[in-house]
């Protein structure tokens, strides 16, 4: 059954794929699934056909029949769930595949999003330039930790 996600009609990246419906369409890609995109409005998402879908007015979304999930983390292990190639087959590594999800949902992006909003919405407070470096600084740790475990695995 095709799927439909959906995305920014007009990205602030201006589609270069920053935005977070590109880890699902990569995982679809990934798994030779075809989907469709229908791409949002800024103004769509904050009203109640787009709320229905996603409580809190943002994309992506995915609907699959009268599936309809948010939150690119969770669709993204529903397609992995549903079709081979990207989670393991043996149950722990399976388990340690998903723990890497949510770390990367939880605890590596959290700190990056913070620096992106602290450039779009926070540039004109005064408090921005001294703020800057204590964000970058939580990132360089963050991905100091990150690459010290991945050392040179895959
Ligand atoms: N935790 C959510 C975050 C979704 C999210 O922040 N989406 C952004 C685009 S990448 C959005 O819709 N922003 C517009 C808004 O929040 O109004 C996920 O991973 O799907």
């Amino acid at each position: 059954m095709t799927s439909t996600i959906t995305a920014f009609e007009s990205s602030p990246d201006r589609g270069r794929g920053l935005a977070r419906d590109m880890r699902v369409r990569w995982a679809l890609e990934e798994v030779g699934q075809p989907y469709d995109v229908r791409l949002v409005a800024f103004s769509e998402m904050k009203k109640p056909a787009h709320r229905a879908l996603h409580p809190f007015g943002q994309i992506p979304t995915y609907e699959e029949g009268d599936l309809a999930l948010f939150e690119s983390g969770s669709i993204v292990l529903h397609i992995a769930e549903r079709h081979a190639g990207l989670l393991p087959d043996d149950a722990n590594a399976r388990a340690r595949a998903i723990t890497w999800m949510f770390a990367a949902l939880g605890t590596v992006e959290p700190p990056i999003v913070d620096l992106e909003i602290a450039r779009l919405v926070e540039r004109d407070k005064t408090w921005f330039e001294q703020r800057l470096p204590l964000v970058e600084d939580r990132i360089r740790n963050r991905l100091g930790e990150l690459s010290a475990r991945l050392g040179n695995a895959d």
